[in-house]
């Protein structure tokens, strides 16, 4: 399937004369050119370069980008990569200027700003706590901006979306390492079924457009993903930096017992965030296919031996003590990342390294999310 920009405008433009469909349109202007020669009012298509015939197609650097979610943990992070890239043309949306769930809010920030790619990074997240006593926001805020800068990169002509999902998408009892192809073959983890199930409404989404409308919107399912500019929320965050967080505590009380929800029993793979903005960009340039892919490190660690690392790191000598009256949320959850691993990606940054900047970052950082001596209230997406 092509996704020349300049084949897409003619299918539309024969829809609206002829009232066919996105796929008799795009078959009937296939075979015109098949039978010899452009279709009519078709501009030639530039030769590829060898790069792009083996499938990488660098952006522009002065492309205009969007980033959605650029204040959370993953658009911080993104931006940071893109910058050091030599992308010049970076578009950002703070949440009192747009909100995201506005259907028609962010049709007129497209059509005022005209983003040529789209990372749809933006969304309503939080740790195994936060997800299972707010289904309801994780449901309705992840479908409405889901759905709304889809369709938006569709109305607007995007060149290329990617949306990131998550790796809480696949079934609760999915085989491990969890393979793409796991997707809807069982029942999810009730802890965060809520947002999985607007997750995975996102990923039918890219396909739908790209199958209806022929839009080159992939999606990518990333791991646990932790670093520095993380949520540090007390009942709302992720797993490591609610440890590092209580560590810290504890060490500054002079206390040597910490707290550790659930049983220590679960496994978890952790990404850090600057892997996942490598990743990113390294699929919004290279992959184009139908499906989507598993972003990971394929390692994964006990709650109990993550605990102790942050607690090495940080308060060394003190005790775990677990909470089992906390949730322990899915019992193991490791992604298959052979498929990245095949497009020529992987993960780089070391566990123990990865810990050690977050940490670093937390302990000097002028502005920690979800602390609430300095908490911005603008920060949470994504
Ligand atoms: O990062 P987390 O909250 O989310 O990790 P999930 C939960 C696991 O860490 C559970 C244990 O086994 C908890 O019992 N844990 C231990 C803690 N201490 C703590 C603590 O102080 N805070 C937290 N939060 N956990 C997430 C989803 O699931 O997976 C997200 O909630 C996202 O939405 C992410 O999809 C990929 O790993 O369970």
């Amino acid at each position: 399937m092509t996704h020349d920009k300049d084949f897409k405008r003619l299918v539309r433009t024969r829809m609206a004369e002829t009232g066919e469909t996105y796929t008799a349109a795009q078959a009937a202007l296939r075979s015109v050119s098949e039978r010899g020669g452009p279709a009519a009012g078709s501009r030639p298509r530039p030769r590829s370069t060898p790069n792009e015939r083996a499938g990488h197609r660098p952006i522009p650097r002065d492309a205009r980008i969007f980033v959605s979610g650029h204040a959370g943990l993953v658009g911080v992070a993104l931006l940071r990569r893109l910058r050091a890239e030599g992308f010049t043309n970076l578009l950002t949306a703070r949440r009192d200027q747009l909100d995201l769930r506005d259907q028609a809010a962010v049709n007129y920030w497209f059509r005022a700003n005209r983003p040529e790619y789209v990372f749809l990074v933006a969304g309503t997240v939080g740790g195994v706590l936060a997800n299972s006593t707010r289904p309801a926001e994780f449901l309705y805020d992840n479908m409405m901006i889901h759905a709304t800068v889809v369709h938006a990169s569709h109305l607007f002509d995007v060149d290329k979306l990617l949306y990131l999902g998550s790796s809480c998408v696949y079934p609760r009892g999915a085989a491990q390492p969890i393979t793409e192809d796991a997707l809807l073959t069982g029942p999810l983890e009730p802890t965060n079924a809520a947002y999985a199930l607007a997750k995975i409404a996102g990923i039918r989404l890219c396909s739908s457009y790209r199958e209806q409308y022929g839009c080159d919107f992939i999606s990518a399912m990333p791991t646990n993903v932790y670093g520095p500019g993380d949520n540090f929320d007390a009942t709302g965050g992720h797993l490591v930096p609610m440890l590092i967080r209580r560590f810290d505590d504890a060490r500054q009380r002079g206390d040597r017992e910490v707290t550790v929800w659930g049983t220590g029993k679960p496994r978890r793979e952790l990404l850090h965030v600057d892997d996942l903005a490598a990743a990113c960009l390294f699929l919004m340039e290279r992959a184009s296919q139908e499906g989507f892919v598993n972003v990971g490190t394929g390692r994964d660690l006990t709650i109990r031996e993550i605990a102790s690392l942050v607690r090495d790191l940080v308060h060394p000598g003190a005790n775990l003590v677990f909470d089992t009256s906390m949730p322990d949320g899915v019992p193991r959850k490791v992604l298959d990342v052979s498929r990245i691993n095949g497009l020529g990606w992987a993960a780089e940054i070391d566990l123990n390294d990865g810990l050690q900047s977050m940490v670093d970052w937390y302990r000097t950082a002028d502005h920690v999310r979800g602390l609430e001596i300095n908490a911005d209230p603008d920060a949470d997406a994504a």
